[in-house]
């Protein structure tokens, strides 16, 4: 029984239990109305408690329910506001008990209550922002009833969770319980039988005067202000803030009546889609295949980074941060002077910027001990090594590491494209060398590629998959190939960026049709950020592999050729002033004509819809064989790398849920017209083609993979 009813005495108690999180399923809110009448016909009952079973209240409505609505392939929304309303018209109180979680819905379901008590590490919001809809089960009408206009808005519009003690102070939550909740709750309702139940929604003291909307007027200008700043699709957010600026001028009923068209509006929106897929996607890369969750991890309790700088000192201040000790090695003192200097300095940074406290950040940094003696790591269980990209420099690391380090400990190396076989053929425990990709800056960017060579073992995989959470990283599991899933992905996305400027277009309308798209930067600016010249020595090592005939971007190796890395030179594509700002450079578009001239490269007006077709479309070929060669396990997998590594926009889900968006049919289409313009680069996957053929997408074939397996 999913909603289970029971009774202390005179209190008659309803239990949500619907694992892992009480999401309102369907058959969950009709059992609570169900459970409610039979507390009001029970004359034995003289007030009622409505309390989560586990470790939440309620986490919302049932988000895989709402994203086949989004989706177009169910019209089932929950039936909550009736619920809520009756709820509210019980003749016999009703208290909502809150521990854990009560979001969205939840928390919807927990203002129907007349009074709610939460246990100490509760917290409540309305976070359907984040899924690209606004509260739909009357959440932006009480909410602004129990906290104010102001404090309802910003929670509707940002969607951040706020903790138990603030709620009590806002008026959304009555009594913080110290003790076992359910005990308090009902004592509790002990204590208001008989006192008139307050309903939320007759709750008018904080609204101001209705009819005078002028008294609000400033808290709802600012916050649009505001959510057009923060957020590069803001439609939900001001869907949010129309619905709560509707509640302070229009009587109850109609004001939910415009929640609801606003409900509807959003939830049938692209972004919807995306934001809840990005939300199930995340939760599926636990999922492995012949991994199951109770596969049993290796403890991880000390670990070892092999080079201090940029990366290692980041992914040293990764470990650090989630307490765990870890050593730091490199080769003579300074370079490790050097190394820990620059963590301090992060450190200093975030601590100016209010992250961090000083005590934290002093009690991180007694975590990170610096060495240069490799003996040092004979009892650690994990080592990430990060020296400088060479096969042979790094297996002579690993033949080290594997003489040094204790039985059992995992090896691995935060390589960008080294082949990990190679790397673990180096020592005799293969079975515990993976790779950890981590990104730069590896303390700030939260995804983390977990790179399975061939020998990997499944707990050496299931250890690193729970390492990753702990130490808040999102984690997925790849196989291993040259650039992984990442970069594989993205070296036809920035050639193609290459490709278009020597073929005519503006280095700027490269870059800005791509952010106007929603990436956090443009190809080009991002290539600067990085160093032109990690491509072009990578190309000089990697030319023996290039395919006579075919076509290789020229610009940034002739950029480089005359001294412009990008920003660590003061120039690459753009000009750079001593903050770094990139200033549009005239010396560019002249010089990379004359190299395309000399190249016979044609020139030619290239419009920005053609541009992003381009980049994202070589991006997605590149991702159907990644997906067809099982390096990644699903579509959704490598939409989590480029949501969370790539600063692709989240609102457009991530490139493979961007291409099912736009139909495969339409992208194989245009992948065939490039590939007859532009060459053999161009050859349409042939995952691609299938799908398109059979009108399927790539979520379609993730899913039958996954009930194969
Ligand atoms: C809404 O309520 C709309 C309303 O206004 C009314 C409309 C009429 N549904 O995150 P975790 C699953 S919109 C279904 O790893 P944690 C999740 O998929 C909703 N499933 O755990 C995972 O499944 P699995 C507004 C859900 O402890 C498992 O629970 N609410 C839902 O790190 C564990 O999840 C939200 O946006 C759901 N609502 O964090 C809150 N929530 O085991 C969304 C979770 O198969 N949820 N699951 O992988 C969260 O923020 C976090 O899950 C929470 C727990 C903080 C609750």
């Amino acid at each position: 029984m999913q909603v289970q009813v029971t009774r202390d005495s005179d209190v008659g108690i309803i239990t949500i239990d619907n694992p892992p999180v009480n999401a309102l399923s369907p058959g969950i809110p009709e059992a609570i109305g169900e459970a409610v009448e039979q507390m009001e016909r029970d004359a034995a009952v003289r007030a009622v408690v409505l309390i989560g079973a586990g470790r939440n209240f309620v986490a919302g409505a049932d988000i895989n329910e709402l994203a086949k609505v989004a989706a177009g392939k169910s019209q089932r929304r929950p039936l909550l506001l009736e619920l809520i309303r009756r709820m509210e018209d019980c003749s016999k109180p009703i208290v909502a008990a809150i521990q854990g979680n009560a979001l969205g819905g939840g928390l919807e379901l927990a203002m129907g209550a007349h009074y709610r008590v939460a246990a100490a590490g509760a917290q409540v919001g309305q976070p359907e922002v984040k899924l690209g809809i606004i509260p739909g089960a009357g959440g932006t009408q009480r909410l602004p009833r129990l906290a104010g206009v102001a404090k309802a808005v910003e929670m509707c519009a940002e969607g951040a969770v706020i903790k138990a003690d603030e709620a009590v102070k806002l008026g959304i939550i009555d009594r913080l319980i110290e003790g076992g909740l359910l005990a308090g709750a009902v004592a509790f309702a002990r204590e208001v039988v008989g006192n008139r139940a307050p309903k939320t929604r007759e709750r008018n003291d904080k609204l101001g005067k209705l009819g005078t909307p002028q008294q609000n007027a400033a808290i709802f200008a600012a916050a649009r202000e505001n959510v057009r700043k923060k957020q590069r699709a803001p439609m939900a957010a001001l869907a949010a803030i129309d619905a709560v600026e509707a509640a302070t001028t229009l009587p109850f009923d109609e004001s939910c009546q415009v929640e609801q068209k606003l409900f509807g509006q959003c939830l049938s929106s692209a972004p919807a889609g995306a934001l809840m897929h990005a939300f199930l996607a995340e939760r599926e890369l636990a999922k492995v295949p012949g991994i199951p969750k109770d596969t049993p991890a290796l403890p991880v309790q000390s670990v070892a980074v092999v080079g201090a700088g940029t990366m290692g000192g980041g992914i040293a201040m990764v470990f650090a941060n989630a307490g765990i000790p870890v050593f730091i090695k490199d080769v003579d003192q300074a370079a490790l002077d050097r190394g820990l200097s620059k963590v301090q300095n992060n450190y200093a940074t975030s601590v100016k910027r209010g992250r961090f406290t000083q005590q934290f950040v002093d009690e991180r940094l007694q975590l990170i001990k610096p060495t240069l003696n490799i003996g040092d790591f004979s009892a650690v269980d994990l080592v990430v090594e990060a020296v400088f990209e060479g096969m042979a420099f790094k297996k002579e690391v690993f033949a080290e590491l594997d003489r040094v380090c204790k039985p059992g400990a995992i090896l691995a190396t935060n390589t960008s494209y080294l082949d990990i076989d190679e790397i673990a053929s180096a020592t005799r425990r293969p079975e515990a060398v993976l790779g950890l990709h981590f990104f730069s800056p590896a303390n700030v960017m939260r995804l983390l590629e977990i790179v399975r060579a061939k020998a990997t073992s499944k707990e050496v995989i299931a250890t690193s998959m729970q390492l990753a959470k702990r130490i808040g990283k999102v984690g997925v599991l790849v196989g291993n190939c040259r650039g992984f899933v990442g970069n594989r992905m993205f070296s036809p996305y920035r050639r193609e960026a290459q490709f278009l400027v020597e073929e005519g277009a503006e280095v700027q309308a490269v870059d800005q049709a791509l952010y106007d798209f929603g990436m956090a930067m443009g190809p080009l600016s991002v290539a600067d950020l990085a160093g032109l010249d990690i491509g072009w020595r990578m190309r000089k090592e990697f030319r023996h592999l290039q395919k006579p005939g075919v076509r290789q971007p020229l610009a940034e190796d002739r950029l480089c050729e005359v001294g412009r890395y990008g920003q660590k030179t003061g120039a690459g594509w753009y000009k750079y002033d001593q903050n770094r700002k990139a200033i549009p450079d005239p010396e560019v578009a002249p010089m990379v004509r004359k190299w395309a001239a000399e190249a016979g490269i044609a020139q030619r007006q290239i419009s920005a819809p053609e541009i992003v077709d381009r980049c994202i479309y070589a991006m997605v070929n590149e991702g159907a064989r990644i997906l067809q060669e099982g390096i990644a396990l699903r579509a959704g997998d490598i939409d989590m790398i480029y949501l969370n590594g790539y600063g692709f926009p989240n609102y457009r889900g991530g490139p493979m849920w961007y291409a099912d968006t736009v139909g495969l049919k339409k992208v194989y289409a245009r992948v065939s017209e490039f590939h007859q313009q532009l060459g053999e680069l161009w050859e349409p996957a042939p995952l691609l083609k299938q799908l398109a053929s059979e009108g399927r997408g790539f979520a379609d074939f993730s899913r039958e993979q996954a009930a194969i397996v």
